[in-house]
């Protein structure tokens, strides 16, 4: 059970319709996660801690994008479909919100690469690490999509900036372009330090 005590935020990573099954780069069970980081959003807002969700957020001509050389399908462009939260994740009001990969030429997987936007979408221009820090915030569990590229970013950053950093695995999962690679990247986070844990809800 993940302990929901003071000083500790829960961050959901990139949980959108394109990287859910239907999307176009989905992440294999993609969508599994939604009960799972449902229940820890239901708990950390019980305990009043903070939650900090990130959204991939390209414009139609993102430099990630196959048409432009890049490694990837069209994906989380804005205003579509595919950028908003999947449908069944139920996100409290008091949670921040933060986008990441708007800038045309640079790709962004990390959180904390990210910006805060308001309830109208209008950037607040605090960053992750500003937000945590401002709420007193040491210890951090990461949740979401995709395990190999923007979960792994957002804890690399984490432990970069001195928190202690939980990787919660039932709620992740990988693209594993090259098989293994989720796997790759959990062990390397845990050689970097960060813990790995089951929510058990
Ligand atoms: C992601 C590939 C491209 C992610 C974002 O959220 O993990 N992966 N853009
Ligand atoms: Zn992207």
């Amino acid at each position: 059970m993940i302990p929901v005590t003071d000083h500790s935020a829960l961050i959901v990573v990139d949980l959108q319709n394109d990287f859910c099954p239907g999307g176009s780069l989905p992440v294999p069970q993609g969508n599994d996660v939604v009960p799972v980081i449902q229940a820890l959003i239901g708990a950390f807002s019980a305990g009043g801690q903070p939650i900090a969700l990130t959204r991939d957020h390209h414009p139609a001509d993102h430099i990630s994008f196959q048409s432009r050389g890049g490694p990837w399908p069209p994906h989380c462009v804005v205003g579509t479909h595919g950028f908003d939260y999947h449908p069944d994740l139920v996100v409290p009001s008091r949670a921040a919100h933060f986008i990441k990969g708007f800038t045309r030429d640079r790709d962004a997987y990390s959180g904390f690469e990210g910006i805060r936007i308001g309830p109208g979408g209008e950037m607040i221009g605090e960053t992750l690490a500003d937000y945590l820090h401002h709420h007193g915030v040491e210890t951090v569990y990461l949740t979401g999509l995709a395990t190999d590229y923007c979960v792994r970013a957002t804890a690399l950053d984490a432990l970069r900036e001195g928190f202690t950093t939980w990787v919660v695995v039932d709620a992740i999962r990988g693209v594993d372009v090259k098989s293994g690679d989720s796997q790759r990247a959990l062990l390397e986070l845990a050689e970097k330090g960060a813990g790995l844990i089951e929510s058990a809800r």
